[in-house]
């Protein structure tokens, strides 16, 4: 059973518990945290349970836990059935529509659609207006079709790593494989992948994909040639393989990178100057001679470029960059000396914001591991909305002692003290100042109201960066992958107020988010905004999805010097105004 499947078993239970009016908030939240948990994923939730690691996946709870045993040894759980028991199947399909709550699900099955392609049908024929159903939403809900469309089914990147490692370790295992790569998006390091795409460099092609087809998961051949195959893999998985002879290797690597449209403007690049390119090799256009291209680099040496690095291969100036040899020098992983977007499992009363699994202590431990100089912890405070303003003060004074104890008595990193806080519905923030001024440094994000007008996450926004007291803001656009569009904004302005203010994007490496988007901080740069790499950890091991983040930076042509958390530890307590 797919994460995707699981993680919508349990939406549908939150469902049911809010149509029939059972359970409380707090168990509702709890199904709908699991579930977007569970598609956060990189392992198959399946995997985990195989191996006996439930109780390390966050927000999955002792009696959760249970349920998810049932489900993967029976395929169906008792509860479950029983708390959905009376309503019509037709209802938890249209919650998968965007903008499609539980009321509205209702009233459409109430009308008599049976599906989604009978209510596109009864929209589109005006037969549910007709039947008294609101004009007003039914359009939105043919937009919300639309959209949903358009959404597809892409793997989030982390994942896709994973099941394309698997993979790899199967192909060179071969005596036949001299090399295998994973290619396509993967490579390129794109927030979201369509299917698996892998090379390998042999002198058997055909027993290779012979090979590739018999791989123990692959349910189905979809295509099969001589130098290449797409296979259909258990998990829903699409991968495709090319082989081709050492000699032109660096081609078909070349190649089957992309972008496709990096690939076509290559081929009139190299057209220009009498060569031409394909998967097989590169030629010279009047004789027809084969040039050898056991590289990928003596490819686009010989057409006289620097190497444009996969994650910029999208055709959006890379290619007259590297033939001027003016590409920049990326950030890289090993640049980043510390990560201060964590989340511990210290006491937290905040209804709208689960805390993380594990204690201070271990995040601490984890970040010494990582090789960093400085790790901060950012739990969610109690805000303005759920508690008093005293109360806040307390709590805060409270943790902040406690950090600087741990503080001072480890040695070889520096423990930051943090919060992550709201931007509230107005712009103002939902933690007083008279807490904040005992920090060492705030991130605010919009945690509310997120599909709000252009203008009001706009303003909301701006009056934030407005602040003394916000350093950075966390997860700028607030999209979640395959869930949640990013927020709407005046982009430009929001990018022109954080440099004048000398305020700090994030990038968040938290794999359904990715935000800052690469194409946003490639406009970001622009205007000279300054960005920090965070991975948002509710688990010590989500710590590792650090390179992630990166990805999106290196995606958005940023580097060393534009990412703060590059700085060493002096040079950050400066940027920051900390004691050192
Ligand atoms: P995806 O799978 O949708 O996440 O995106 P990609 O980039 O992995 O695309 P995919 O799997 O269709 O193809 C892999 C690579 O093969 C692609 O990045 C470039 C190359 N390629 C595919 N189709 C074409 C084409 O029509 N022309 C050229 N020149 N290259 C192509
Ligand atoms: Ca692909
Ligand atoms: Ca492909």
């Amino acid at each position: 059973m797919s994460n995707a499947k699981i993680a919508k078993i349990l939406r549908n239970v939150a469902a049911a518990y809010t149509i029939k009016k059972i359970g409380n908030i707090f168990q509702i939240r709890a199904y709908e945290n699991a579930a977007s948990t569970i598609e956060g994923l990189t392992a198959e939730i399946g995997d985990l349970w195989q191996e006996g690691k439930l109780s390390e996946v966050p927000n999955i709870g002792a009696k959760l836990q249970e349920h998810l045993n049932e489900l993967l040894s029976t395929g169906k759980v008792k509860h479950f059935k029983s708390v959905q028991k009376g309503i019509p199947p037709v209802v938890f399909d249209l919650l998968d529509i965007p903008g499609v709550g539980p009321k509205t699900a209702q009233d459409i099955a109430r009308m008599g659609v049976t599906d989604l392609a009978d209510l596109r049908k009864k929209i589109k024929t005006g037969e549910l207006v007709s039947k008294g159903f609101s004009p007003k939403i039914a359009q939105k809900v043919m937009l919300g079709l639309q959209s949903l469309d358009q959404q597809g089914h892409r793997m989030l990147l982390p994942y896709a790593a994973a099941q394309a490692d698997k993979v790899l370790s199967y192909l060179k295992k071969s005596p036949d494989v001299i090399q295998a790569h994973p290619l396509g998006s993967l490579r390129r390091m794109a927030a979201t992948v369509g299917d698996l795409d892998f090379s390998t460099s042999t002198r058997k092609s055909k027993s290779v994909v012979e090979y590739f087809c018999q791989m123990p998961g692959v349910v189905r051949i979809v295509d099969k040639g001589e130098n290449k195959a797409t296979v259909m893999l258990q998990n829903g998985v699409q991968a495709d393989i090319l082989a081709g002879e050492p000699e032109s290797y660096g081609a078909l690597l070349q190649h089957f990178t992309g972008s496709k449209s990096h690939n076509i403007h290559l081929r009139i690049v190299a057209n220009e100057q009498g060569y031409s390119l394909s998967e097989y090799g590169v030629k010279k256009v009047r004789s027809e001679e084969l040039i050898k291209t056991e590289t990928e680099e003596e490819l686009y040496h010989m057409l006289g470029m620097q190497i444009p690095p996969p994650e910029l291969r999208e055709d959006t100036g890379e290619i007259e960059a590297a033939l001027k040899h003016q590409l920049p020098d990326l950030v890289n992983l090993r640049d980043i000396k510390g990560d201060i977007h964590l989340h511990s499992s210290y006491r937290i009363e905040s209804p709208s914001h689960g805390p993380g699994v594990n204690p201070i202590e271990e995040i601490v431990k984890r970040a010494k591991e990582l090789g960093y100089e400085y790790v901060g912890v950012s739990d969610h405070p109690p805000g303005f909305t759920s508690t008093s303003k005293e109360y806040t003060i307390n709590w805060t004074k409270e943790r902040t002692k406690f950090i600087q104890q741990l503080e001072s008595r480890t040695k070889g990193i520096r423990v930051l003290n943090g919060l992550e806080i709201d931007i509230l519905g107005d712009g103002s923030l939902s933690v007083p100042d008279e807490a904040l001024a005992m920090l060492d440094y705030c991130i605010a994000g919009i945690h509310s109201g997120h599909r709000g007008a252009k203008e009001e996450i706009t303003k909301r926004l701006l009056k934030a960066l407005e602040s003394p007291y916000v350093d950075i803001i966390s997860h700028p656009t607030n999209r979640l992958i395959n869930e949640r569009e990013s927020s709407e904004a005046d982009w430009e302005k929001v990018f022109e107020v954080a440099a004048k203010n000398n305020k700090i994007l994030e990038i968040n490496a938290y794999p359904n988010r990715l935000d800052l988007r690469d194409d946003l901080v490639r406009e970001a740069l622009r205007f000279g905004v300054k960005f920090i790499i965070n991975t948002d950890t509710h688990e010590v091991s989500q710590m590792s999805n650090m390179k992630f983040g990166v990805a999106v930076a290196r995606r958005g042509w940023a580097t060393k010097k534009d990412i703060v958390n590059t700085l060493d530890w002096t040079s950050f307590a400066k940027r920051f105004k900390i004691k050192e």
